[in-house]
């Protein structure tokens, strides 16, 4: 890892954001309560051999009862920002008709208890949690869900656009749609090849409508972004059939979002391996202009690099096909592709630790869209974080995956990025989707029984690189 020499030194910009990052299914449990029905996420997680032991959301971390004791934790910490999702099934049911008032409550207060505490609230709108409702009538792979999408933009916009200023319109849509309707781990738990890309199009004609709908309820002061999962894919070799199957991995995996929402464009080379499994005739004219929309900043959520190579007979790897992974794959048009571990230390979820990535990452979208602001709106690390005998949760790995990943966040402003802010995924352990509660990502520990919550050393070690602008040493962590 890439520990910089003098850690003492590694200081960031005053008006950088030290923030941390939650999702409405994963943290707030309280499921049945002020109307809120069902998403595909409590389908998902219901349906029996979803999720790992059966877990679902429906208590979660009780955060909806308990966002006070929360927010007053933050600020115990230091943390300068915060970003979490609003749940669309709290604030419109059924994905139609008006809004309920007791849903945007919720967060109204939550959003006032941050900035009481001197915290900058970020939105996301969009956290993979889509109405039931929504999903029968069709789900992403339908355009009707793209007009729901922005409706509900604009009812949050005008709700809470007076006291927040940064928003997100979609988390990770890569996840959305190749996830939820392409392998079937996620919800809704599809697998059609069609019907995730038909669901990727449709999730970024949502992120354009959704953001002209947020800048027409909202004062223009706002900052409209989008959080995408922006791949860091390399070639096992140089070899030309390596370096063909990385960049059609990485058409599947960034181009398919940035084309559209960077550039107006998809790209010619996704159209192309795409085209024995669809024509793209759902792209209608305009679509690609919306999708277009003019951004404030880019999101990019980051937790490890991907290492591809072509299918021979020299190499073995679970096959994008899914072939010795799982039965359906999420890359649809690369069944000629191989996916290998990454050589290095992991982290619990067996996603190898390579800070260089985000490093790599943030000097690419520096060179390919020059101009717009960056944050990392997602990066941390699960590990298996037990409390000791006096109750201190210790998490040394967890220190030192944040110091290098920051360091590299440090070494790209060093090298002309403009990074604006970073969020720690996550605040505290939660419902980790389809791996349930068994995978600890916080900085804070929770005690699933008892919904105590303990900072571990990492959540101590970030609130002093977040009230002091730059990083302890890891050795000082306690
Ligand atoms: C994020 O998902 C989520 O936004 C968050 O809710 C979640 O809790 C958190 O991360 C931790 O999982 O290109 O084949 O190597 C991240 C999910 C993980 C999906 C890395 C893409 C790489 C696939 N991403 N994965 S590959």
């Amino acid at each position: 890892s890439t520990v910089s020499p003098v850690a003492s030194e590694v200081t960031f910009p005053p008006a950088f954001l030290w923030g941390a990052a939650t999702s409405a299914y994963q943290i707030e449990g309280a499921v049945r309560e002020g109307g809120r029905t069902p998403s595909i996420w409590d389908t998902f997680s219901h349906t029996p051999g979803k999720t790992a032991g059966g877990e679902t959301g429906d208590v979660a971390v009780d955060h909806y009862h308990r966002y006070r004791d929360d927010v007053a934790l933050m600020a115990d910490l230091g943390l300068g920002a915060y970003r979490f999702s609003v749940s669309w099934s709290r604030v419109q049911p059924t994905g139609r008709g008006p809004a309920v008032q007791v849903g945007l409550d919720f967060y109204r207060r939550l959003v006032d208890e941050l900035l009481e505490n001197g915290i900058k609230p970020a939105v996301t709108l969009y956290h993979w949690d889509l109405p039931q409702e929504l999903e029968d009538a069709g789900g992403w792979p339908e355009r009707e869900t793209a007009h729901r999408f922005a409706e509900y933009a604009h009812l949050v916009g005008e709700a809470l656009g007076d006291r927040v200023e940064n928003w997100i319109t979609l988390n990770e849509p890569w996840c959305s749609a190749f996830l939820g309707y392409g392998s079937g781990v996620h919800a809704p738990g599809r697998t059609d090849p069609v019907a995730s890309l038909r669901a990727a199009h449709h999730l970024n004609l949502a992120h354009g409508l959704g953001a002209s709908a947020l800048r027409a309820a909202m004062p223009a002061r706002n900052q409209v972004a989008v959080s995408l999962n922006s791949a860091v894919v390399r070639p096992l070799s140089q070899d030309p059939a390596d370096l063909a199957a990385a960049r059609r991995i990485d058409d599947l995996a960034n181009g398919v979002f940035h084309g559209p929402m960077l550039r107006g464009a998809y790209p010619e080379s996704l159209l192309t391996a795409t085209a024995p499994l669809t024509d793209w005739s759902f792209v209608q004219d305009g679509d690609l202009a919306t999708s277009n929309a003019p951004l404030d900043a880019l999101g990019l959520n980051y937790y490890t690099p991907a290492l591809v190579s072509a299918v021979t007979d020299k190499v073995s790897g679970p096959r994008a096909d899914g072939h010795g992974a799982s039965e359906h794959s999420p890359w649809p048009g690369a069944d000629d592709v191989l996916f290998h571990q990454s050589p290095g230390e992991r982290t619990e979820m067996g996603w190898t630790v390579d800070p260089t990535g985000l490093y790599d990452l943030l000097m690419r979208y520096t060179r390919e869209a020059p101009g717009l602001p960056l944050y990392i709106t997602e990066n941390g690390a699960a590990y298996d974080d037990k409390p000791d005998a006096d109750g201190r949760v210790h998490d040394p790995e967890r220190v030192a995956y944040l110091h290098a990943h920051l360091s590299a966040v440090r070494d790209a402003l060093r090298d002309g990025a403009d990074v604006r802010g970073y969020y720690l995924w996550s605040l505290m352990d939660n419902f980790e989707w389809s791996y349930g509660y068994e995978k600890r990502f916080g900085a804070v520990y929770v005690d699933y029984a008892t919904q105590e919550r303990t900072p571990k050393s990492s959540a101590r070690w970030y609130g002093e690189a977040a009230r002091t602008g730059t990083l302890p040493s890891v050795e000082s962590a306690g």
